[in-house]
């Protein structure tokens, strides 16, 4: 079934998006996975319009050692719910800005989903995909050593950047 995907040898992180329009804002997943040195796969698999191909995938990268699955999508936002319904691993959701609403559709597919089956949600368009993939690596710290030490350089490198005082005028 793997050549129907990208896959990556030792991914640890499933990303999925519900069409390629998505993938300029989860570029961002993929960029701020990739500084942290986790191995990440990224496909685009619509729930709605393949949702066969969507089980193959969730089956095969479970089986293959992906840990956490990342899901993008925009409008009734449904593929990270349906992605939590097949796999007992955590689901991180990325609402997409998309077409309408300005990503509020997006965000309340996601985060309202009824109780039994979480999604974790996270903010619409950028600064959601980019925490969706750092909520992944403190995840994944919490097991992985050399995860927590790239963790906690970003986190350290990140407080020393704020600057303390408001620009010259
Ligand atoms: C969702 O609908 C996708 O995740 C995307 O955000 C949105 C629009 O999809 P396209 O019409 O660009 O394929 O399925």
């Amino acid at each position: 079934m793997s050549d129907q995907y990208t896959t990556v040898d030792g991914a640890s992180v499933g990303v999925l998006m519900g069409s390629a329009s998505d993938w300029p804002t989860m570029e961002k997943t993929s960029s701020t996975l990739k500084a942290l040195n986790v191995p990440h796969e990224c496909n685009v698999i619509s729930a709605h319009r393949q949702p066969d191909r969507l089980a193959a995938y969730i089956a095969d990268a479970s089986e293959r050692g992906v840990q956490i699955f990342i899901c993008a999508a925009g409008g009734a936002a449904h593929l990270a719910g349906v992605v939590a319904s097949m796999t007992e691993l955590p689901v991180l959701a990325c609402p997409m800005q998309a077409w309408s609403l300005d990503g509020l559709d997006s965000l309340l597919s996601m985060a309202q989903m009824p109780k039994g089956v979480p999604v974790a949600t996270f903010a619409i368009g950028g600064a959601g995909a980019i925490n969706a993939a750092l909520s992944a690596v403190s995840i994944l710290a919490l097991s992985d050593p050399k995860v927590k030490a790239a963790w906690l350089e970003y986190r350290a490198k990140q407080s020393s950047k704020v600057d303390v005082l408001p620009p010259a005028k």
